[in-house]
């Protein structure tokens, strides 16, 4: 039995191809005349999207606050004049499974529940081929096409990957790809998208805010029929974002699908090509950090060398006089006795010398 997307895609790809092509026909009339009245404007950069985990898609963007976002200046192609000034903020983030897309829109909350034409819209549309333009293709070459007609609620998961083709029969938040502005089609081997969308402001319709269009889909995908782009780290993507406003044909009354807007780089010269995303590689070994603090003091060092021997001291004081001491009786006999000895032996030496005379 087909289903409600299915349905809506038989209606909506025709006037979708049509609006597009239409629209990028026309600017080449009306750049003359919209160039005489066209605010000068700095032309949008190109797109760094780094390495970054923690991003959880869940329709709240508070995840997103280290990437750095670029401001877009979105343009109805069809009524350039239309202008979301600095309209569109984009934030493109990547990590070894997925590539993530944030789109903030400035614009009023329109939702509704029943009839998404009454509701925001999204696409996000990736050039697969070199030649392919940002208008579906322009003939030139395959484009991929994230197209989100809001089917679920805020908050809601929606997207892939059960569906086993492109589409998404519950959120609408198919996985394409086209060649052309007349042919849009669902991918035919799998949608590998993952959406959740809210709006700042949902106290009522019309409220003043920022749409939040928080998206994902795997770096690489099952394709094998150039119907994805396929991307690594190091790549450059050119993106285009295609908004719809719900309250284009009167306040709240919905939108067409040629009456978008889209993602403009240089809103002086209505330059639509597409906006260059490049997956920053990640550098494990970051730049070199500036110089720590001074230590902490070491501890002390072991006990030195025994010093040389001091100077030799002063003399000392004169040690105090001694006492009288005792005669000793043994020495003096002594002496006296040696004496005897020594007057015998001289009288006895004369007595010879006497005999020994004349
Ligand atoms: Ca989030
Ligand atoms: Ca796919
Ligand atoms: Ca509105
Ligand atoms: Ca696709």
């Amino acid at each position: 039995m087909p289903n409600r997307k299915e349905l809506g895609d038989a209606r909506r790809g025709g006037t979708s191809g049509r609006g597009l092509f239409v629209g990028f026909l026309a600017i080449g009339t009306v750049l003359a005349l919209m160039l005489s009245f066209a605010p000068p404007v700095a032309a949008d950069v190109d797109v760094t999207a780094e390495k970054y985990h923690g991003i959880v898609v869940d329709g709240l963007a508070d995840d997103w606050s280290g990437i750095t976002g670029t401001s877009i200046t979105l343009i109805r192609p069809l009524a350039t004049t239309e202008r979301l000034v600095d309209g569109l903020t984009l934030k493109v983030a990547y990590d070894d499974a997925n590539i993530y897309v944030l789109a903030l829109v400035n614009d009023d909350f329109n939702y509704n529940a029943t009839d998404h034409h009454k509701s925001a819209a999204i696409a996000v549309l990736l050039q697969i081929d070199s030649a392919a333009t940002p208008d579906m293709g322009g003939g030139l070459g395959n484009v991929d096409i994230w197209h989100w007609e809001l089917d679920s609620g805020p908050f809601e998961p929606a997207g892939g990957p059960t569906w086993g083709t492109g589409n998404d029969p519950e959120g609408n938040f198919d996985d394409e790809w086209s060649s052309s502005t007349t042919n849009r089609f669902d991918d035919t081997l799998g949608n590998e998208l993952y959406g959740a969308w809210s709006h700042t402001n949902m106290s009522a319709e019309n409220a003043t805010g920022t749409w939040i269009f928080e998206m994902r889909r795997t770096l690489t995908t099952s394709d094998t029929m150039n119907e994805d782009i396929q991307l690594a780290a190091g790549d450059t993507v050119g993106i285009s974002i295609a908004y719809w406003d719900a309250d284009e044909i009167g306040p709240g009354a919905g939108w067409t699908a040629e009456g978008h807007y889209a993602s403009c780089r240089d809103p002086a010269t209505l330059n639509f090509s597409w906006i260059l995303v490049t997956l920053e590689p990640f550098d494990p070994t970051g730049p070199e950090g500036p110089a720590g603090p001074a230590g902490p003091a070491g501890p002390a060092g072991p006990a030195g060398p025994a010093g040389a021997d001091g100077a030799d001291g002063a003399d000392g004081a004169d040690g105090a006089a001694g006492t009288i001491g005792t005669t000793d009786l043994a020495l003096v006999y002594s002496g006296l006795g040696i004496g005897v000895v020594a007057l015998i032996v001289g009288v006895m030496a004369v007595l010879m010398a006497r005999r020994k005379g004349p």
